[in-house]
C-alpha cells in the first residue's frame, strides 16, 4: 500500500514533518512515504475524505501501510524515527531522545502554538478575523521562550540541541517561515537566534522545503 503524508504547504504542523523528512533524505534515508496535498485554502481538510483520516480535520495525517493513521506532527516523527533507524536524526539513547523530545514540546508549545495563533490573528492565510489583542498577548508569550533559546546558543551550539540537526530546529523553522510569509519578525534583538535561523535556511531540507 505505502505510506502516505496528507500535508499542505506553509502550515507549519505540515512544514515541520516535511522538513523532518527533507532531513532524513539528506542523511541517506529517502523514506518510502507519498506526500498528498489537502488543499485548506479550498476547504479540503473539513470535507469527508479528510475527516475519515483525522476527525479533527488538521494536517499532517500519516497513513500507514495498514491503512490507519498518525494524526500528530510529533508522533509521526517520531514513529519514523523509530521504525527507520539508519539515517534517524536522534541516536538511540533513551536520554538523548527524552531530552530532544523535551526541547521540541517546549519549541512547540511556547513558540510554534503561539505564533500560529498570531498569524491567524493578524492576517490568517485562512481568512480567520484580525484580533489585534490576542496577537499582542502571543507576542508577549513568546518572550520568555525565545530567550531560553536564545540562551541555549549562547554556548556556539549551531543547532538548538546541539551539534545536530533534530526535530526541534524542524519545528521552529517551521513556525519562523509562517511568520516570514506575513512579512512579520518576532525574532526581536536576539543575534543567537537570528544566526540560527540563516544557518538553518541555508541547509538543503530547508532550502528543498521552505518557501518563505
Ligand atoms: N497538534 C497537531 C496540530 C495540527 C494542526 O493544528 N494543524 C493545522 C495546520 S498547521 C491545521 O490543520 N489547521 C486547520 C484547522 O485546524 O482547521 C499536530 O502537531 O499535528
Amino acid at each position: 500500500m505505502g505510506m502516505k503524508l496528507y500535508m499542505v504547504p506553509l502550515a507549519p504542523n505540515p512544514t515541520k514533518v516535511m522538513l523532518y523528512l527533507a532531513e532524513r533524505a539528506q542523511l541517506g534515508a529517502d523514506l518510502p512515504i507519498e506526500q498528498i496535498m489537502v488543499n485548506t485554502l479550498k476547504g479540503q481538510h473539513r470535507e469527508p475524505a479528510h475527516l475519515s483520516r483525522n476527525p479533527f480535520g488538521t494536517l499532517p495525517v500519516l497513513e500507514l501501510d495498514d491503512g490507519t493513521y498518525l494524526i500528530e506532527s510529533l508522533a509521526i516523527m517520531e514513529y519514523l524515527e523509530d521504525t527507520y533507524r539508519d539515517g534517524a536524526l536522534r541516536p538511540g539513547d533513551a536520554l538523548a531522545c527524552g531530552r530532544a523530545r523535551d526541547l521540541e514540546r517546549v519549541v512547540d508549545q511556547r513558540i510554534g502554538v503561539p505564533i500560529a495563533a498570531y498569524v491567524h490573528a493578524t492576517k490568517s492565510p485562512i481568512g480567520w478575523d484580525p484580533e489585534p489583542e490576542v496577537a499582542a498577548k502571543m507576542v508577549e508569550t513568546i518572550q520568555i521562550p525565545l530567550n531560553h533559546l536564545e540562551g541555549l546558543l549562547a554556548d556556539g551550539r549551531p543547532y538548538l540541541n546541539g551539534e545536530r540537526v533534530d526535530i526541534a530546529d524542524c519545528t521552529l523553522a517551521a513556525g519562523m517561515q509562517f511568520l516570514r510569509f506575513i512579512e512579520e519578525d518576532l525574532m526581536g534583538d536576539r543575534p543567537n537566534l537570528r544566526a540560527w535561523d540563516e544557518r538553518y535556511r541555508a541547509r538543503p531540507a530547508a532550502q528543498a522545503v521552505l518557501k518563505w
